[in-house]
């Protein structure tokens, strides 16, 4: 059954970087999802960190950190029929090597970590990503 949405997405460093945000808007918007929320922000240490707290046990946490903190990233909400998972084909796999022709990180990415998008996993990743970035009052 399809389902109306939310899901958090963000445009990492090496997207904004590489001048691609209006390229993977425009994939997000021709697959039906729709901005609910957007704005720009450059994180530190700490918050990519909290953000991030579900892998702090994981060997690359502190490169983790340290890239998620390098330079400005896009925030967003998207919301659809299915958006946390159709987001998720949209993106392409983790490792961009693994990554189906035609997605975001099979065309962009540089690297497993260095990968241009994030994306909800879960219904639950969602509802914790989601207001880590926004109020209620900015998603429209
Ligand atoms: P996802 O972004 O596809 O959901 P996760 O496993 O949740 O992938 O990992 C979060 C982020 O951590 C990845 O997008 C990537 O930037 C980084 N990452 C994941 N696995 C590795 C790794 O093996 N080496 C370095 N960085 C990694
Ligand atoms: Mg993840």
């Amino acid at each position: 059954m399809a389902r109306i949405e939310r899901t958090l997405s963000i445009i990492k460093p090496d997207g904004v970087e590489k001048n691609v945000i209006g390229d993977v808007l425009s994939r997000f918007e021709s697959a039906g999802l729709r901005v609910a929320a957007i704005k720009m922000i450059h994180m530190n240490e700490e918050e990519a960190g909290g953000f991030y707290a579900v892998h702090k046990e994981r060997p690359f946490y502190q490169d983790l950190k340290k890239y998620m903190s390098s330079g400005p990233v896009v925030v967003l909400v998207l919301e659809g029929e299915n958006a946390i998972s159709r987001n998720r084909d949209i993106m392409g796999a983790t490792d961009p090597k693994k990554a189906d022709p035609g997605t975001i990180r099979a065309d962009h990415a540089q690297s497993i970590e260095r990968n241009i998008v994030h994306g909800s996993d879960s219904p639950e990743s969602a509802s914790f990503e989601v207001p880590y970035f926004f109020d209620d009052k900015e998603i429209f």
